[in-house]
């Protein structure tokens, strides 16, 4: 379907903001296991939310395939097969147009439709939403499904409206492409995204700049065609890898070890680290139980891939800036990737450390920092997102009383168990800050809480019940929860990190996504549940 010129509002029982992974789920469950009548809301022309945008080059799932996709259908699981260890962009939108199409989903999603606005009508119990193109919708329950990265942040660098040539964000990525050939490109960010498309530019541009504000660790991903054999195994072993994936902190398909790193004498630690680089991927944080908590421990895990760094890049000056890295190991959200510090040997790619040189503004011609020009006919921001809170309150919600989310949110997200917030009856956020999410695969996470959500309604349904939103004191109680789940970890150390809102000018610091662990996480949910929605307000 495509957007609906204005006009009386249409009312549905739930409104779903989102088609990705979040929203699609969303839809099946409200619609097909609760009947309800349901309408998701997509400003994107098509399903897979923050896939939808991220087309950038060597665009990839830092998950592994096997564990990147819903567990809620054996069917669905057997049949799917994925091609590589982690799952390519095109690939991901394949899969989620699947599942949209074998759950025939797409006839309840309206694409190309932005939400612009959501206000609740306390006397009639209902949100009432609008959209970019003027088309209104009303329904008792508002679910956010928009993702917690899909607010691209383009840094307010004097200069851009002027620059001659072409630039582009990661996260706003042309569906036909970028020709790099012949050109001389520039790149700004070195955080998971950078660190995928820096190699993948290099092949085809003349000459390719890295501008880098802070050097980043980097496991190799060991990317690779799934064989015959694995994919087998992983259809016998369905079960299997969902209880591995519910019953881990992160979510993901491996344990960690109980090991702690200076229990052992330091050649076996480097024996483990070494195997860990072999295999590759997330699992390297997994090698030792206490890296994320312990700054000693974390400083072996640290120093072992500074020497990686050193030992493959060539240029010592080079390997210097990429290896002075200001953070504790996994601290900010750990990149994987395919030959990222084997790109810099290349003779066309230039490291510019803008720590020590800051860009001062763009030129028509290009960059232009501390040091001198570098002149540049295309420049790519791989500069992130405004993370968690940038898509919720970019929907302008208003709750009881005309309450701004923004102004609620003034000092930072405050809600209860990142599902719902005090003053913003039936609204429900998936994935919001205040949960695991992007902490966790994302999937595990997403799972958890659409069905969270699901029994919810469900339950306020058959108990007759018009309203839920929590009590002040749970959200209270919670943002502390947060707080002492983050501070239990080394998580904080890196102050300059998405998860605190460092990276964007004037965002509160507060650290966003709850630490303790998915499975706990999943836990203190259902025993909310199980004890008649402690902590929240129900009434009819
Ligand atoms: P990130 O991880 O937020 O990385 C953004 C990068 O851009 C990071 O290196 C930033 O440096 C850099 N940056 C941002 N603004 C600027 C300015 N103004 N000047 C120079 N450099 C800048 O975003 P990604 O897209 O890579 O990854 C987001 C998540 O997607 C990732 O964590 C995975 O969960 C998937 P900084 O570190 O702030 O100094």
């Amino acid at each position: 379907m495509t957007s609906v010129a204005p006009g009386a509002p249409r009312a549905f029982d739930a409104l779903i903001i989102g088609a990705g992974f979040s929203g699609l789920y969303q839809l099946l469950c409200l619609r097909d296991r609760l009947g309800l009548s349901v309408q998701v809301l997509e400003a994107a022309g098509g399903v897979g939310g923050t896939w939808y945008w991220n087309r950038y080059p060597g665009a990839r799932c830092d998950s592994e395939s096997h564990a990147y996709c819903y567990s809620f259908s054996e069917e669905l699981m057997q049949e799917w097969e994925w091609s590589e260890r982690y799952p390519e962009q095109p690939e991901i939108m394949r899969y989620l147009n699947h599942v949209a199409d074998r759950f025939d989903l797409k006839k309840d999603i309206r694409f190309n439709t932005r939400v612009i606005a959501a206000e609740y009508d306390e006397a009639a119990n209902r949100w009432r939403v609008r959209t970019e193109t003027g088309a209104a919708f009303t329904a008792k329950f508002l679910v956010t499904a928009v993702g917690c990265l899909s607010t691209a942040n383009v840094p307010n660098i004097p200069g851009l409206d002027d620059f001659a040539g072409k630039w582009y964000h990661t996260g706003q990525w042309p569906h036909e492409g970028v020709d790099f050939t012949g050109k001389r490109v520039g790149i700004i960010g070195t955080g998971s995204t950078g660190i995928q498309a820096i190699p993948v530019i290099a092949e085809t541009a003349a000459h390719l700049t890295v501008f880098q504000r802070t050097a980043n660790y980097s496991v190799p991903a060991r990317n690779a065609p799934l064989t015959p054999e694995f994919k087998q195994w992983v259809r016998d072993n369905a079960a299997e890898i969902r209880r591995v994936t519910q019953a881990t902190p992160n979510g993901h398909p491996f344990t960690i070890s109980e090991r702690l790193a200076l229990e052992i004498a330091p050649e076996e630690r480097q024996a483990i680290y070494e195997a860990a680089w072999e295999k590759g991927g997330l699992q390297f944080r997994a090698a030792f139980q206490d890296l994320l908590v312990d700054k000693a421990a974390n400083d072996t895990a640290s120093a072992f891939i500074r020497g990686k760094i050193r030992e493959i890049v060539k240029d010592p000056e080079t390997a210097a800036k990429l290896s002075d890295i200001d953070h504790p190991y996994a601290a900010k959200r750990p990149p994987i990737d395919t030959d990222y510090f084997e790109t810099f040997n290349r003779p066309n790619v230039t490291l510019v450390d803008v720590r020590t040189t800051p860009i001062e503004r763009i030129v028509p011609e290009g960059i232009r920092t501390r040091e001198g020009d570098y002149p540049l006919d295309i420049i790519v921001f791989a500069t992130g997102f405004d993370a968690m809170t940038g898509p919720l309150l970019r929907l302008n919600i208003r709750g009881r009383n005309g309450l701004e989310l923004a102004e609620a949110w003034a000092a930072g997200p405050r809600n209860y168990l990142g599902l719902q917030v005090a003053g913003f009856p039936n609204l429900f956020t998936v994935t919001g800050p205040g949960s695991p999410s992007v902490l966790c695969n994302m999937p595990v996470a997403i799972e958890q809480h659409v069905e969270w959500i699901t029994a919810c309604i469900g339950h306020m349904r058959a108990e007759g019940l018009e309203r839920i939103e929590p009590a002040p004191e749970a959200v209270e109680a919670w943002v502390k929860q947060v707080n002492a789940a983050a501070d239990a970890t080394l998580l904080p150390q890196a102050t300059h990190s998405w998860y605190l809102g460092a990276n964007v000018p004037g965002k509160p610091r507060v650290f966003m996504p709850y630490a303790g662990g998915m499975a706990h996480y999943r836990q203190i949910c259902a025993d909310v549940a199980a004890k008649g929605y402690e902590g929240f307000a129900l009434s009819r």
